[in-house]
């Protein structure tokens, strides 16, 4: 697997040098809205440290993640009246990822609503 490259899109979003929509932050990881949205309230949680992808991240990496898609995730229920929460998560090319900083999607969903494409 390549090494992890400080040029990417996420690294330059969370040095500021790439605006992007603040959800939520914390000490370790960043939520900021999807530019190309799939539903309303698309967002992004990525931990703040560098991490490809899962196939390198670290248990503190991802449990930190998880504790952050838990917090937004609810907050999109209520915000969104979502009727449930679908979320994604991409590893390297061959599984579907385009932008090489570990990230996971949060989707609000609607009965009966599919995600645009
Ligand atoms: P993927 O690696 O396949 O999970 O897709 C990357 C996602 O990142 C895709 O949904 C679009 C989003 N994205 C790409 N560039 C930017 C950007 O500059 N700003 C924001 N907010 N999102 C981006």
């Amino acid at each position: 697997m390549p090494d992890y490259d400080g040029q990417n899109i996420f690294a330059k979003i969370l040095r500021g040098e790439i605006p992007s929509v603040k959800v939520y932050e914390d000490a370790e990881t960043y939520c900021f809205m999807d530019i190309m949205p799939r539903a309303d309230g698309h967002c992004l949680v990525i931990p703040k440290t560098p991490c490809r992808n899962m196939l390198d991240a670290t248990p503190a990496q991802l449990s930190a993640c998880m504790a952050t898609v838990n917090k937004v995730a609810n907050a999109c229920v209520t915000g969104f009246a979502a009727d449930g929460i679908t979320l994604q998560q991409f590893n390297e090319a061959a599984g579907g990822q385009e932008v090489f900083h570990l990230h996971f999607h949060i989707l609000p969903r609607h009965e009966g609503v599919s995600l645009r494409a």
